[in-house]
């Protein structure tokens, strides 16, 4: 076995990741631990300044809910994730993020995040949730919060987690490996967080040759948490509700700030608003059709429709939009200069966050007020934060949970002492940046509020913790083993290197569980068959080879990103209708379905190594109606 000393950390609190739920984990966490003398770490697979998909920046703040402004009412935020998530959501959940998320975001400002404010000094927004900040250090900044809260001596950086330690069905912390010397972590802890991120990278991507690896959420966030949780034994939910976003084409530019912020149009190659032309389509997905704004993945089938019948290329009418924009000024001088402000203000919204979009626009010679730029969907992300829903299944607060959704402590999965937050829970969405922190907030008080209640120290066997290291150091060793076998590294019949692993993934998945290459549309035989080819390639997973500390991670990723897809394939295939068109679409059940106004959960049993599918109900905190009854109405 490759030499690796072994490093034990026992602690209270174990923090796993360093995003923005991390973060909001952090400082909450290290807070409540100061009142009750209990130790936090933190864990995170890189440099937590950069780290996870704030890494670039970002040019808004997607929720900021202004209830105490009188803007807005927890209600009108639930109400508007409900409708567009189709109707399938954890309204507590989104209820006890909304009711703490505005302070998270005056905390930022505290730290020096400088949010954008009118002449009146009122933020200013980018739509009715979203406010426009000079995002490009946002992460460092949040960050620096989170580490002095923490302290330096009790955060990992460049530790890649691996696996879950379980011992009794409960979760007692985590083990993983350095990414740059050889060591092997083992992190005892009465309460964990995972806060690892989402999964990218599970289907083929869009980019390829030369732009390989590009995408809209981070490639780096590879489906950690999700095999976590899975592996822990926890209950998911929403495995079925990947997240396909609108990007600018090829560089992944989000649009948000386009149709929100500069109120711009989508037309297809003859001009035609896709929109309007194909509005009477949104009839079919009543009521959610019918609600305004229309929901993310209904805008997205209206614009997949006129792609499929050959009507591309798609176009953001940017210098529409700026014309419109400026020439509402009626004096000339100040015209131009409003000109000059929107056209900066359109450079910095990709500056600030996706740096690729503006270097494309650059070698493409485009401005943005002369001509339009192609937009497209992207391949599918699994991702708890923004528009999909995937992750853990996590308990609701004690006032606002109605029954069945409650099991003792925030966030808590249904793993004692295992908690999730930000894109590791599931069925919350549209917490984004803002309510991804204030969700880690809340995850993070009820993990010390749970160890100070479970004040035993973990135990687990060492003969247990061996096995494990020696399974997660294999790669290593199978490569060394093998090497000298063939002349070229890549092929050699003793294993399977990383990328080639998670190719073939890509391929399964864009061909069976419908990616962009088959239109986003798949079957229960697609999806057997696919099923079928994942079960083959677990099996080649113990043949993964890494020549090094980084392709050891790369190996370890991309079983990460298996168990991701194999939950999405067995979801997908559990919930027989279609209910979020423009996300994917079941062929054979084209249409949505009362009885499938419903959670679609699945639980993997460590214990007997099966996976068993649950439905659960939806139950409204706010709205008594289900599909049914605003179906007839
Ligand atoms: O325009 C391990 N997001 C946006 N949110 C907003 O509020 N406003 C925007 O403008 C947003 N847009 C946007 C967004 C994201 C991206 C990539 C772009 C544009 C280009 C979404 C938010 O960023 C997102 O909702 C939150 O960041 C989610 O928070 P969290 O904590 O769930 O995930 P993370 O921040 O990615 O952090 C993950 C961490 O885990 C670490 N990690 N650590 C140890 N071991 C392992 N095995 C690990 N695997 C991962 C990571 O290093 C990281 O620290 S717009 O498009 O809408
Ligand atoms: P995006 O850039 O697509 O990630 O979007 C940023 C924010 O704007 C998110 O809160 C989206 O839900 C919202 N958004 C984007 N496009 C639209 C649209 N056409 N109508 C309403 N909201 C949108």
């Amino acid at each position: 076995m490759a030499n690796f000393e072994t490093v034990e950390v026992n602690t209270d609190v174990l923090i796993l990741g360093g995003g923005m739920a991390a973060c909001g984990a952090a400082v909450e966490t290290a807070y409540w631990a100061k009142e009750n003398g209990l130790k936090v770490t933190l864990v995170d697979k890189a440099a937590m300044d950069r780290s996870g998909a704030v890494a670039m920046g970002l040019s808004a703040i997607n929720q900021y809910v202004d209830v105490c402004g009188g803007k807005n009412t927890i209600k009108d935020y639930v109400d508007y994730v409900r409708n567009d998530l189709m109707g399938i959501t954890r309204e507590d959940l989104v209820a006890n993020i909304a009711r703490h998320v505005d302070s998270t975001v005056h905390l930022f400002e505290k730290w020096g995040l400088p949010i954008w404010t009118d002449a009146d000094g009122n933020y200013v927004h980018e739509g009715r949730w979203q406010l426009m900040i000079n995002g490009e250090s946002y992460k460092v900044i949040v960050a620096e919060a989170a580490k002095n809260a923490v302290g330096n001596d009790n955060i990992y950086e460049r530790v890649f987690i691996v696996e879950p330690l379980v011992k009794d069905g409960k979760c007692v912390g985590a083990v993983g490996f350095s990414v740059r010397e050889n060591k092997f972590y083992v992190f005892k802890a009465k309460a964990t967080i995972a806060t690892m991120g989402g999964a990218v990278h599970v289907f083929k991507p869009r980019s390829s040759g030369e732009g390989l690896g590009r995408s809209w959420y981070p490639p780096f966030n590879s489906g950690a948490s999700a095999y976590f949780t899975i592996r822990a034994g926890a209950e998911m939910t929403c495995q079925e509700v990947r997240f396909i976003p609108v990007r600018f084409k090829d560089a992944y530019g989000p649009v948000g700030a386009w149709f929100l912020l500069f109120k711009s149009r989508a037309t297809n190659g003859l001009g035609e608003s896709y929109m309007e032309t194909r509005r009477p389509e949104l009839e079919n997905w009543k009521p959610y059709g019918l609600v305004k704004p229309v929901p993310a993945n209904l805008r997205n089938w209206l614009m997949m429709l006129d792609v499929m019948e050959g009507k591309g290329p798609i176009f953001m009418r940017t210098e529409e939009a700026i014309a419109n924009l400026s020439k509402q000024v009626p004096d000339e001088k100040e015209r131009k200069k409003k000109l000059r402000e929107l056209e900066s203000e359109a450079w910095e919204d990709f500056l600030d966050m996706t740096i690729s979009q503006a270097i494309l626009w650059a070698a493409t010679n485009t401005a943005p007020e002369e001509k339009p730029s192609e937009i497209a969907a992207c391949e599918p992300y699994f991702i708890g934060s923004h528009s999909g829903a995937s992750g853990a299944w996590v308990s609701g607060p004690e006032d606002i949970a109605p029954e069945g959704y409650f099991w003792g402590y925030n966030n808590m999965t249904t793993v004692e002492g295992l908690f999730a937050a930000g894109d590791a829970s599931g069925a919350s969405s549209h917490k984004f940046s803002s309510g991804s922190h204030a969700e880690g907030r809340i995850a993070g008080k009820a993990a010390v509020a749970y160890a100070v209640d479970h004040a035993d120290a973990p135990s687990i066997d060492n003969a247990k913790i061996e096995e494990i290291k020696k399974k997660i150091l294999m790669p290593l060793d199978i490569f060394e083993e093998h090497k000298k076998l063939s002349s070229d590294p890549d092929i050699n019949p003793n294993y399977i290197r990383p990328k080639m692993f998670m190719f073939r993934l890509q391929k399964i998945m864009d061909e069976y569980a419908g990616g962009v290459s088959t239109s986003f549309t798949t079957s229960k035989q697609l999806l057997e068959k696919g099923l079928e080819l994942i079960d083959f390639l677990k099996e080649d997973a113990e043949k993964l080879a890494a020549e090094d500390l980084h392709e050891l991670m790369r190996c370890w990723e991309n079983v990460h990103r298996t168990w991701q897809a194999e939950a999405h394939v067995r979801t997908i295939l559990f919930r027989e209708e279609t209910r979020w068109p423009g996300y994917y679409f079941r062929a054979d059940f084209p249409k949505m379905k009362d009885d499938w106004h419903a959670f679609a959960n699945c639980v993997w049993h460590p214990d007997k190594n099966e996976w068993e599918m649950i439905k659960r109900d939806v139950k409204h905190v706010y709205a008594e109606a289900a599909d049914h009854e605003l179906l007839g109405g």
